[in-house]
């Protein structure tokens, strides 16, 4: 049964059970909605990298910290066409495209809309980021083709005014809103690791499986250290079983989901990406880079699969339904 009305006491009760329960509830979840033996791969392309106006505290991307990371400015349409091609030839199911900013210009619209009808042509799922939407702007997008819309929450919104101060939890809910009514699938989860507390990592999925209807895509990032931000100074590394164990309550809370692996399994043993697939997690980032930070090697993503006897396609979703 899928549910929007989760309290945070269930959700503290099943984060808390013994680990084997814990997986047994999760993969057994997972196994009646997905095919438990497939990853689905994105490939992310940054298509307009740093100088962004936001403060958020952990990225390399905002102008606001001296992170190193120069601003540039849009790609051009058959640059990213180029790159898309070289990801699908990898093996890439989905193209995921983010731009470090606050919002979109609205005379970046024709350019934006070029790269989805070609990544579109080329048979590959798109996904675009690209800050905070407004209705308009998201049915330009969809009229597109543009399949997903990652947006994140980030944190609960107890920890979210310790980590950014420039956008509020509430924006990011409203163009979470824009964007489902506007008839794209939604992407959003959230780091761990940014100095929050496990009760903050509940919230955070708590608030998400209580949206109106789950995000069909669910990324968890591992925070990937960036020098120079305000994150670095409340940083604590994730204790491995916590990540398991946040990953297993997001396929139970959000059972339809597709869970992510996102950011950080370049710090991941396999060992650790093993137990995470069978909480749940079917789907990763794939390619030498995420935006502007590391990510494993295509040859070691594809070895470690083989090893495990997995494989890699589009994971199994349910026909959206109309907003
Ligand atoms: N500018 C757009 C926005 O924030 O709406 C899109 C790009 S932004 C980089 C997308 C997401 O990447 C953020 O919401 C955050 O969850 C994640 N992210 C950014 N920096 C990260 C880091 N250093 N480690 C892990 N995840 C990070
Ligand atoms: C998401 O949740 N993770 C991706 C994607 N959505 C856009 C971004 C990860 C960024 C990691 C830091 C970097 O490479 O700059
Ligand atoms: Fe800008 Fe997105 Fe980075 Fe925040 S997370 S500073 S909005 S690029």
């Amino acid at each position: 049964m899928i549910r929007t009305d989760w309290t945070l006491e269930e959700a503290r009760a099943i984060h808390a059970l013994p680990l084997p329960d814990l997986i047994h509830r999760a993969q057994s979840l997972h196994r009646a909605h997905f095919d438990p033996n497939v990853v689905e791969q994105a490939s992310l392309l940054s298509i307009k990298t740093g100088g962004c106006p936001e403060d958020c505290g952990y990225c390399s991307q905002s102008a606001h910290h001296d992170t190193g990371v120069k601003a540039g400015k849009l790609m051009d349409v058959q640059d990213v066409l180029a790159s898309a091609r070289r990801a699908k030839a990898a093996g890439a199911q989905r193209f995921c495209m983010g731009a470090a900013w606050r919002s979109p210009k609205d005379r970046d619209l024709d350019a934006l809309c070029a790269m989805i009808r070609g990544v579109r042509d080329l048979g590959m799922e798109t996904c675009m980021t690209l800050g905070m939407l407004t209705p308009a702007q998201v049915t330009r997008l969809r009229e597109a083709g543009l399949d997903f819309y990652n947006h994140n929450i980030d944190t609960s919104p107890a920890h979210y005014g310790r980590i950014a101060s420039t956008r509020t939890m509430q924006d990011r809910l409203d163009t979470l809103d824009h964007v489902r009514r506007g008839g794209i699938r939604l992407c959003c989860g959230g780091i761990l690791g940014i100095g929050e507390t496990e009760e903050d990592r509940i919230a955070m999925l708590v608030l998400l499986a209580n949206l109106e209807r789950h995000p069909e895509s669910v990324p968890i990032n591992l925070w990937q250290p960036i020098a120079n931000t305000p994150v670095e100074r409340m940083a604590q590394p994730v204790e491995p079983f916590s990540l398991v164990r946040a990953v297993a309550l997001a396929r139970i809370l959000m059972p339809q989901s597709v869970v992510r692996l996102s950011a950080g399994r370049t710090g991941m043993s396999d060992t650790l990406q093993a137990l995470c697939f069978l909480a749940g997690a079917n789907s990763i980032f794939v390619g030498d880079v995420l935006l502007t930070t590391e990510n494993p090697a295509s040859w070691q993503d594809a070895e470690l699969l083989a090893r495990l006897g997995m494989r890699s396609d589009v994971a199994q979703r349910p026909a959206p339904e109309p907003a």
